[in-house]
Order: C-alpha cells, then structure tokens, then sequence
C-alpha cells in the first residue's frame, strides 16, 4: 500500500513506495563541535540553541525510526589528526573566524578525528548496528562510501536531518538529489547557525515544485511511520 507524508511542495515520497527497507533516516553531524559548549560553532560566537534546537525533535524520529526498523545513519565532520585531509584554505578559513581546525580548544583539537568535541553527542549516540559516515567535507558523498552503502542496501529514500541546515544538511541534500534518491528534510530536525540562512536553506527546497526534494515537519513523519509494524514481530 502506498504511504504520503504531508510535506511542502509535495506529499513525500513522490511515488508512495515509503518502507522501512529502502529508507533510510539520516542524522547529519550532530556533534559537540557543532552545538556544544567549547565546540567549533560555540568557539566561533554563534548562539548555540540554534543548532541544539533539533536535539530534540531528531531523539523522537530517531526511537521511531530504530522502533520500526528503518535504516539510520549518522555522519561526523572531521579530518585525521596529522590533518592531511584538511584543505589549506579551509583551516586558513576557520583561524580567521577564531576557530582554527585541527588547534586546540576546550573540546580537544577542532573537528579532529578522535577528539571529544568530534564526537556525536551522547543524546543521539549511534547504536553500534547503525552506520557512521566519517566525512572530511560538508557534502556526505564526498571522500566517502555513503553512495555505495546505500546501493548495496536498495535505499531509494532519505530522510535528512542534523546540522547545519545551509551547509552540511543541504550539500548532502543536493548531492543526493542529483544521484536520484528522493529527499525529505524534516525543518524542526534542523538548524543553523543563522535563523535566516535555516528559512532561506527550506524555502530553496521548496522553490521549482521541490528542486531538491521536499519538506515535512518531524510531527507529519512521525504520524506515518507509527503505522509501520514495530522491530520485534516481523
Ligand atoms: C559546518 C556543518 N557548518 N556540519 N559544518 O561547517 O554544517
């Protein structure tokens, strides 16, 4: 039977074809560097209730995700402690700002592969069946073995959600959409670090009758999956 989530500009999934086999629930770099004291972000000035503010929305769809055995994946930003995956202009980039990649700070060495601040925070920790991507750039594809998981698993839906909603969350929205899978952004299961940059990074989704996809709130998804059977009895 086909299922729709009520979603902007269009019912999600296009084709109805909504399973817990070919979706998959993606949790995008939800990280202390990104929303946690003494993180990148926190260390960079912005105010961080902005990006924490999808801790809590991401923790229901996620039980509900595991409960009814959909797929979920996690990814960190993040790059080897020698740091030979870290592009010279993007550490240039970050000294600016005061937030210099691979320097240390109360979290450890910034976005550092291993260092505390690196680390999902303990609210979304994966279980160890889920998959994490550990990616050097903003885009999940890229340097990765993301496309091939997802492949090799028949995925043709992903659900995203995580932070930052302009940056990592739509890289990896737009990389996906040009691959053929078929995205949902769930908007209280995102954030950025600039309230505007998170309305504009929606609206561009929504523009062109859904050009990278579509958007629903957490509440909408949640309604749908709850009608899937739980892990236990099948
Ligand atoms: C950023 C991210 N903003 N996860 N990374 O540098 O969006």
């Amino acid at each position: 039977m086909k299922k729709f989530v009520e979603a902007r500009p269009y019912l999600y999934p296009y084709n109805g074809d909504l399973q817990p086999e070919n979706t998959v629930l993606l949790i995008i770099d939800m990280q202390t560097d990104f929303c946690g004291i003494g993180g990148y972000v926190d260390r960079m000035g912005y105010d961080l209730s902005l990006t924490r503010a999808p801790i809590e929305p991401i923790q229901k769809v996620l039980a509900m995700a595991r409960q009814k055995s959909f797929y979920v994946m996690h990814t960190r930003e993040g790059h080897r402690p020698d740091l030979s995956d870290l592009p010279a202009n993007k550490q240039w980039r970050s000294r600016q700002i005061g937030a210099g990649i691979g320097d240390p700070g109360p979290c450890g060495r910034i976005l550092v592969r291993g260092e505390p601040g690196w680390e999902i925070i303990p609210e979304l920790a994966p279980l160890p069946e889920e998959t994490i991507i550990d990616k050097p750039g903003k885009g999940s594809f890229y340097g990765t073995d993301l496309d091939l998981l997802l492949k090799v698993k028949g995925i043709q839906n992903i659900i995203l959600t995580g932070i930052t909603t302009d940056v990592c969350v739509h890289t990896t929205l737009r990389d996906a959409n040009d691959r053929g899978y078929e995205c949902l952004l769930l908007s209280d299961c995102t954030g950025a670090t600039d309230y505007n940059n998170y309305l504009a990074a929606l609206k561009t989704i929504e523009m062109q009758g859904g050009v990278f996809g579509t958007v629903a709130t957490s509440g909408a998804l949640l309604e749908v999956m709850a009608a899937f059977p739980d892990r236990s009895t099948h």
